[in-house]
């Protein structure tokens, strides 16, 4: 049985070592957080994602999936990690790959295949990883294969989109994109596997993400449009989206998670002129500061050292991740304005900017609530309890998720981003 080492179990690796596990595969997963590489020893595993429970006690009940904190020998290692922006310059942040290629150097041997499927600036995996794994003393393309196949799969949905989307599959050579696709053919199907170059696979991921910013910042612009233009955005989006060629997203409190508010900078890093793509992240970058305008104008200036409740600070509905969240920066904001911040997420366990509260202490005395993350569970709020508990029956509602009319009945003013109508 061909044996998988996949590096880093995250969001992404975790899923896809399982995979494999589950198809036919022996996969040692290997991460440096021992507290995670435990967890999943006992059959737990360290975030919420459909069907991950299931398919981990799958792999452990076949025995074909053990986790480590050091890499193994094997025949193939796909490396699995984060690329976090680095901030400072706007460039992709490439240190954890390249901690991985030299993690398995030691372990390289002729005839291995390395997958990075970790999302990568244009380029990289041949002018740099290349170069950090031929530190090996083997050559790419003779003594071992290195191939790109980004991760595309959207957490709250990775398992399904992980068997079910296109992947598309480069190597810097033909002999290792015919190797890999292989290897993934084990669980997703043939039709469903494109093979071009490395640097190919690199762009089209970035083009993906780029696209979905650059559409949600249209809705973000439509939506302040529409507050000045006394218009309601969701409506005539709903009625714009009828047309068969328009597909416009929804306006938000911002942009968050590791992918769409970061991936579009790899692209800018390597060109001079993607004014179009600067200005969509700027967009949403500064929704935010819009969400904070609102709450202001909701609250008026009568009040000097207004409560706020934060409903959400996921940085997406349905899922328990806070990177990159717009509640984050939006929190931060309010604070320096003099606003108390208190947070209430059902789904998140920890989170940088605050303490989570129980939702009873969390509305305590509030004099605005703000719905920043559309977690379904919002939907089912009881407001005639919340009436009891708040100071102000005011909620700013910016991703229009709350059942408002039930919400009005109890008397709540109701404030929907991008709603003036
Ligand atoms: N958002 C909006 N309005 C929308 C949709 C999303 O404001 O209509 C916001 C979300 O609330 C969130 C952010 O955008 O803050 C990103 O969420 P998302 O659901 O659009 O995307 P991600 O980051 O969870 O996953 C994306 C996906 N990319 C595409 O759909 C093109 C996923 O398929 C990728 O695998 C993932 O990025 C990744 O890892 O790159």
């Amino acid at each position: 049985m061909e044996k998988v080492c996949v590096l880093g179990l995250g969001y992404i690796g975790l899923p896809t070592a399982l995979l494999f596990a589950t198809h036919n595969t022996k996969v040692v997963g290997v991460d440096i957080n021992s507290d995670v590489v435990n967890s999943l020893k006992k059959g737990i595993p360290h975030f919420e994602e459909k069907g991950l429970p299931e398919l981990l006690k799958e792999a452990l009940d076949k025995k074909t999936f053990e986790t480590s904190t050091e890499v193994v020998e094997a025949d193939v290692f796909i490396i699995c990690v984060q690329t976090p922006l680095d901030k400072e310059y706007h460039v992709a942040d490439l240190e954890f790959v390249v901690l991985g290629c030299e993690m398995i150097i030691p372990y390289l041997k002729k005839g291995n295949m390395v997958i990075i499927e970790s999302t990568i600036s244009p380029g990289s995996s041949e002018n740099l990883f290349r170069k950090t794994l031929e530190k090996s003393g083997l050559k790419a393309g003779k003594d071992f294969y290195l191939v790109h196949t980004p991760e595309r799969a959207i957490p709250g949905n990775t398992i399904y989109e992980m068997i079910n989307n296109h992947r598309i599959i480069g190597g810097l050579t033909k002999e290792g994109t015919e190797k890999a696709r292989k290897l993934y053919e084990k669980f997703v199907p043939k039709n469903k596997i494109h093979c071009t170059d490395a640097k190919t696979a690199e762009i089209v991921k970035l083009m993906e993400n780029t696209y979905r910013d650059l559409n949600i910042a249209l809705a973000n612009e439509f939506a302040i449009m529409s507050e000045e233009l006394g218009i309601d955005v969701w409506e005539t989006i709903k009625y714009a989206n009828f047309h068969p060629r328009v597909d416009i997203l929804k306006p938000g409190p911002g942009v968050g998670g590791h992918c769409i508010a970061i991936d579009p900078w790899f692209l800018v890093e390597t060109t001079l002129n993607a004014q179009l793509i600067q200005m969509a992240r700027s967009i949403n970058d500064s929704m935010p500061y819009y969400t904070l305008r609102l709450t202001k104008q909701i609250l008026g200036s009568e009040i000097e050292f207004p409560m706020i409740t934060i409903l959400g600070v996921a940085y997406k509905g349905n899922v328990d991740d806070t990177r990159e969240t717009p509640a984050l920066k939006y929190i931060h904001l309010a604070e320096k304005y003099g606003m108390q911040i208190k947070i209430h997420d059902p789904l998140c366990k920890e989170f940088d900017g605050g303490e989570l509260l129980p939702l009873e202490e969390a509305v305590k005395d509030s004099d605005c609530i703000v719905v920043i993350t559309d977690h379904d569970v919002f939907k089912e709020l009881d407001p005639a309890k919340i009436a009891k508990l708040v100071k102000q029956k005011n909620v700013l509602d910016t991703r229009n998720v709350l059942d408002h009319e039930k919400w009005r009945k109890e008397g709540f003013k109701i404030k929907i981003l991008g709603d003036n109508k």
